[in-house]
C-alpha cells in the first residue's frame, strides 16, 4: 500500500487534503462507531454536538443546529430538501448560479425540484440580476456558493439574501470548500452577515479532518424538522440524516481537526495557502498565460491543451474548468516546493 505522503504529492487538483495527525487519530479510534445511533454510541454522539458547535462558530451562528454529513453533496441535497418542505408547493425551483457544484443537480433530480441556473459576471460571480429575473413565488431556495470549485468566488451573499427574503424562499450558502479560509478574509458570508438560513461547510476539505466529514448548518433548530423520520426501534424517536449508518471517524476527526486548528492553525494555513496561490498566479502571469485572479487559494489559467496534457503525462495531478482552463487548488499539502517544480516543468516543456 502507498502511504498518504506520497499520494498527495504531485496533487494539485483535489479538494481534500492529507488530514491533520490528530484528526487522522481520532478517526481511526472511532471507526467503527456510528452516530446514526446515539443510544447505543453516545460518546461520538456527544463529539457531533461539538462539532456543530464549532462548525457555527467558525460560520457564525449562534445556538447552531446541524449535523455532520458524509460531503457537500449531502448537505446541499438535504438543504434542498429542507427548502422543499418548507416551501409547501407542488412545482417548486431553487435557483443557483452556473458555478454552483454539480450536487445540485443530483439535489434536483432526487427531489423533482426545476433547477433554474443563471448566468455569472465577467468574474465569475453570480449575476444578481438574473437571480432577480429568476426566482418567483414557487422558488424554495437561492443559493449562493462562498468559494467556488472552479475560481475559487465568493457570491454576493447578502444581495442574494434578500432577493431571496422578497419572494419567502430560503438562502443556501455553499461553502463546502471555501468556510474554512473565509473566516480570515473580508468577505461577507456568514449567517452573521446576512439573512442565511443552511449552509454546507465541509470539514473534509480546508477542515484537514478525514473523508467522509461534511457539514450542513441550519438557522434554527426547526429547520431540521423537515428532515426528521421516526424511527421505531431505536432509542432515539427520529433521525434528520440522509444515510441512515454513518461515519463516526469523520464526526471526531472533524472535532479532533477544529480542536487543533481554530482558529490560529487554520488562520495559518490561509495565509500559506493564500500566498502560494499568488506566487503561482504570477509566476503563470510572467510566463504570458492569462491567470483568473486568486481571491481565495485556487488558480485557474489559461494554459494549452497540449501543455496540459503533457504535465499530466510528467505525473501531475490536475484538473481543468468546464471551459478548460488548468485549475490548481492550494490545499494544505500543496507547498511552495511543489510548485516551483511544476513551474519547472512548465518551463522544461515550453523550451521545446
Ligand atoms: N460544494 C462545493 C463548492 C464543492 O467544491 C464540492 C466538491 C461539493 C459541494 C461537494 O462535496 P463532496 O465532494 O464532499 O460531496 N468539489 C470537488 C469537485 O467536485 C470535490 C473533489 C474533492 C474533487 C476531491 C476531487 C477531489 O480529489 O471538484
Amino acid at each position: 500500500m502507498q502511504s498518504e505522503p506520497q499520494a498527495f504529492d504531485r496533487v494539485l487538483s483535489s479538494m481534500c487534503t492529507d488530514p491533520h495527525p490528530a484528526a487522522r487519530d481520532a478517526a481511526e479510534r472511532f471507526l467503527a462507531t456510528n452516530p446514526g445511533d446515539p443510544g447505543t454510541y453516545p460518546t461520538v454522539a456527544t463529539l457531533e454536538d461539538d462539532a456543530i458547535e464549532q462548525l457555527g462558530e467558525i460560520a457564525g451562528l449562534d445556538d447552531p443546529a446541524g449535523y455532520i454529513t458524509s460531503g457537500g453533496t449531502e448537505a446541499n441535497i438535504q438543504a434542498v430538501r429542507i427548502a422543499r418542505e418548507r416551501a409547501g408547493t407542488r412545482t417548486p425551483n431553487v435557483v443557483m448560479p452556473e458555478s454552483g457544484h454539480f450536487s445540485f443537480r443530483k439535489a434536483a433530480d432526487l427531489l423533482g425540484v426545476e433547477l433554474r441556473v443563471v448566468p455569472t459576471d465577467d468574474d465569475h460571480r453570480t449575476a444578481l440580476e438574473a437571480v432577480r429575473a429568476s426566482v418567483d413565488d414557487d422558488t424554495a431556495a437561492v443559493i449562493g456558493v462562498a468559494g467556488t470549485t472552479e475560481y475559487g468566488r465568493v457570491d454576493p451573499i447578502p444581495e442574494l439574501g434578500e432577493i431571496a427574503r422578497s419572494v419567502d424562499a430560503l438562502l443556501h450558502v455553499d461553502a463546502a470548500w471555501g468556510g474554512f479560509v473565509l473566516p480570515f478574509t473580508d468577505y461577507d458570508w456568514q449567517f452573521a452577515h446576512a439573512p442565511v438560513d443552511t449552509m454546507t461547510i465541509d470539514p473534509h476539505k480546508m477542515g484537514q479532518a478525514a473523508v467522509p466529514s461534511g457539514g450542513l448548518l441550519v438557522r434554527s433548530p426547526d429547520l431540521l424538522d423537515a428532515l426528521a423520520v421516526d424511527t421505531p426501534y431505536l432509542e432515539s424517536t427520529a433521525q434528520a440524516t440522509l444515510t441512515g449508518t454513518r461515519s463516526g471517524a469523520g464526526v471526531a476527526s472533524a472535532v479532533a481537526a477544529m480542536d487543533e486548528l481554530w482558529p490560529d492553525g487554520y488562520r495559518r494555513q490561509y495565509v500559506r495557502s493564500q500566498n502560494n496561490a499568488d506566487w503561482l498566479a504570477d509566476a503563470l502571469e510572467k510566463r504570458g498565460y492569462e491567470v483568473a485572479d486568486p481571491t481565495l487559494p485556487l488558480v485557474a489559467a489559461d494554459v494549452p491543451r497540449s501543455t496540459f496534457d503533457a504535465l499530466r503525462a510528467k505525473g501531475w495531478r490536475i484538473s481543468r474548468t468546464g471551459t478548460g482552463e488548468l485549475r490548481i487548488v492550494c490545499m494544505p499539502h500543496v507547498t511552495r516546493e511543489m510548485l516551483a517544480s511544476f513551474v519547472g516543468d512548465l518551463d522544461r516543456l515550453e523550451v521545446r
